[in-house]
């Protein structure tokens, strides 16, 4: 593959780095029972969610398995099991920074490790087993856009020269 390939090849993943992302949770996998229980934080730890990106939950067998969303990670820790589930299909949109808490309420999935943490920038909500995070700003999430923005620009002016020296 030759230079130009690499520069179009590393502008493409720029640009892709700065829009809205779509994950598809557990990948191939999907959403259910995992093969051990660290399976969907080793999911989410391959991952830097943004504002702005959304997590797609889906799954064979429709009554197989849910989503469902808890407030705390108590509530998560314990397997809370909310009245509001949702089936194969749900989108769940990261609007704000701070975590999110997913999980199956069917049967003893959660405890199988059928349930997920998404954190947009620092954790929230975690109070007792994890560090208290400092407090979150609302407004952090506008400066870290048009940084990612500058970036970009900055690459594109890089590579633009790249070209023009090739
Ligand atoms: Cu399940």
């Amino acid at each position: 593959m030759g230079l130009m390939g690499c520069l179009l090849i590393i502008t493409v993943a720029l640009l892709k780095g700065a829009t809205a992302e779509s994950y598809v949770v557990g990948d191939s996998l999907g959403w259910t029972v995992p093969p051990n229980t660290s399976f969907y934080s080793d999911w989410t730890n391959s991952k830097t969610f943004h504002i702005g990106d959304e997590v797609l939950f889906n799954w064979t067998g429709t009554l197989d398995h849910n989503v469902a969303e808890v407030s705390t990670l108590a509530e998560y820790e314990n397997c809370t099991k909310p009245g509001i589930v949702y089936l194969s299909g749900y989108t769940a949109n990261l609007i704000a920074n701070g975590s999110r808490f997913f999980l199956c309420t069917v049967d003893n999935h959660c405890e199988l490790g059928m349930k997920m943490i998404v954190t947009v920038g620092s954790p929230t909500n975690t109070s007792s087993t994890l560090a208290a995070p400092p407090p979150s700003d609302s407004s952090y999430s506008a400066p870290s856009l048009t940084f990612a923005g500058a970036l970009v620009s900055v690459f594109s002016l890089i590579v633009v020269s790249l070209f023009n020296y090739v």
